[in-house]
């Protein structure tokens, strides 16, 4: 007779979450005990961890991810990584265990009492199964759910008294399922579309992660070239969806709303594809198009589509709709955009490394086809400008500015794509909110290469403190912290530079490596 369990680990094998990124507690441990061996379990020492290192693989790997999670208060730590989830369409399954049936409503330790409320509003969908019986087809409806556009993460909370129940045989019926969904536009739709962009005299594109996720950026080159049109990557863009050193690149728009206008002034037709219209962070109020132009919108999200400001969007696959419209565009005789120049090289003071240099060593030493998952906030427009990316899936950023998302995220990746060469990079700030994944690296062997730009600061708060006349501040510093001392605690071997000649050695031994490195680089300070 099946069980829940063996019903459930079924359904996640036939599905194909065999990973497990989890954190357990009492709760958890029915669920855990006859692991199968053909799974997988990734242990992190703190929930931040679990939900950035199953993020990073889900994200790297495009399929859902398998969470389980230690009740209330380990699923309230997971919740600052949840909104970079939530933002980023990462389709995770979160579980968590649930005290037994019989002793919630005494409100025991370790019973979550209103659990499915808990993860709300970072989660697409938040269970509790009536019965036990309904557990497989919970999770089922789970991943499913996660699955389906715009993907997202979802919650279930199970008692953990309810593994060893009896399920018919019927529960085998849950794991063959195959839920698939289309959003192809309609032939008038594209056709609509088509004409808008050729009547346009003078079109841009704004491009935005869900390109990537979309397996679009080709599809992408081929829109910017046949409109001979300027590409810009969408505001706070948590994925690279355009080749950097392509001709029609133009590097990624401020995120405000007069900075926007003013970069896109001039053109009478933008065009945002897989991005929300837009993604604003610094408050600098104006207008929201530039004069004279109009906007259209493609995304798998009908919340992004229904929330934005301005403009006409059309919710939809990226991949199938641009796939539909680029054969429809003839080539435009436009000019070709000339492509931006070189940053020059910058020269760096007496015993620092300015984060410029630190990104030419990686853009000239690190394999071309490498990971950058990147969470150093002041540096992000050095970055875009110095490091060229061309394949899919090279660049991760929190897409929720959620610190503690990038060391643990880089491991994700890294194990989704072991035939890359992941690099995280990490600032001296945001590597305290979930350095444990370097434990996690060391232990399972998985051979991220860690760039800790130490420049001992908060540095983007640095420069919002005067952007808002907060100067005075206090708490925006980050003095005395040895990330090679920490990594060594961790079991990860580090090392510290300062010089652009040990950057490079360090960076080439670390790449050549089969295992985890921290590469401390002192650097200065730079605006955003
Ligand atoms: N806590 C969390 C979880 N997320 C946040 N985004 C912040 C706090 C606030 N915050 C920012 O938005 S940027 C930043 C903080 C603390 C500074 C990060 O410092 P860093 O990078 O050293 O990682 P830079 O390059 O010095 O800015
Ligand atoms: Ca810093």
């Amino acid at each position: 007779m099946p069980t829940v369990h063996s019903a459930t680990y079924d359904l996640l094998r036939r599905q194909g979450l065999t990973t497990v990124f989890g954190n357990p507690g009492s709760n958890e441990l029915p669920f855990l005990k006859n692991f199968p061996a053909d799974f997988r379990y990734v242990l992190g020492l703190h929930e931040g961890v679990v939900v950035g290192m199953a993020d990073g693989f889900a994200l790297a790997s495009g399929h859902p991810a398998l969470v389980n999670l230690h009740a209330a208060a380990g699923s309230g730590n997971a919740m600052g990584a949840l909104t970079n989830a939530w933002y980023s369409h990462s389709p995770l399954v979160l579980t968590a265990g649930q005290q037994a049936r019989s002793m919630m409503g005494v409100e025991s330790m370790l019973a979550n009492v209103d659990a499915p409320q808990l993860p709300r509003p970072l989660v697409k969908w938040s269970y509790e199964p009536s019965c036990p019986e309904d557990v497989p087809r919970a999770l089922s409806q789970a991943i499913h759910t996660a699955n389906l556009p715009a993907r997202g993460p979802v919650y279930v909370s199970i008692p953990h008294d309810d593994w060893g129940h009896a399920v018919d045989d019927d529960a085998a019926l849950l794991s063959a399922r195959q839920v698939t969904s289309a959003a192809q536009p309609a032939e008038a739709q594209v056709e609509a579309l088509a004409e808008r962009l050729n009547a346009a005299r003078n079109p841009v594109l704004v491009l935005g992660p869900d390109v990537d996720a979309y397996g679009a950026n080709a599809l992408a080159v081929a829109l910017a070239e046949r409109l001979n049109a300027p590409a810009w990557v969408a505001p706070s863009a948590s994925r690279c969806p355009f080749p950097t050193r392509h001709a029609s690149f133009r590097g990624v728009l401020p995120a405000a709303i007069q900075g926007i206008s003013d970069r896109l002034a001039g053109h009478d037709l933008i065009v945002v594809i897989g991005a929300p219209v837009f993604r604003y962070h610094q408050y600098a109020p104006g207008r929201y198009l530039p004069d004279g132009a109009e906007l259209v919108h493609l995304t798998c999200d009908m919340q992004e589509a229904a929330r934005a400001p301005m403009g006409d969007a059309l919710v939809g696959d990226i991949h199938a709709t641009l796939e539909a419209l680029v054969p429809r565009l003839p080539q435009s005789d436009r000019a070709r955009p000339e492509p931006l120049p070189r940053p020059e090289p910058q020269v760096d003071p007496e015993g620092l490394l300015t984060p410029e240099t630190v990104f030419d060593v990686m853009n000239a030493v690190a394999p071309e086809d490498a990971i950058y998952v990147k969470e150093s906030t002041s540096t992000v427009t050095a970055f875009w400008e110095r490091v060229e990316m061309r394949h899919p899936g090279s660049y991760f950023f929190p897409a929720a500015g959620g610190l503690g998302f990038g060391l643990p995220a880089a491991v994700g990746v890294q194990l989704a794509c072991p035939e890359r060469r992941v690099i995280g990079v990490i600032g001296d700030g945001s590597a305290n909110y979930a350095i444990t994944a370097l434990w996690s690296a060391a232990q399972y062997r998985i051979p991220v290469v860690f760039v800790i730009l130490k420049n001992g600061t908060y540095g983007a708060l640095r420069w919002f403190s005067r952007l808002l006349d907060a100067e005075d501040s206090p708490g925006l510093d980050v003095p005395g912290l040895d990330f090679c001392a920490l990594a060594k605690g961790y079991g990860v071997e580090a090392v510290a530079v300062s010089a652009r000649h040990d950057f490079e050695t360090a960076l080439q031994t670390a790449l050549e490596d089969d295992k985890p490195r921290v590469i401390e680089v002192s650097t200065t300070t730079i605006e955003p």
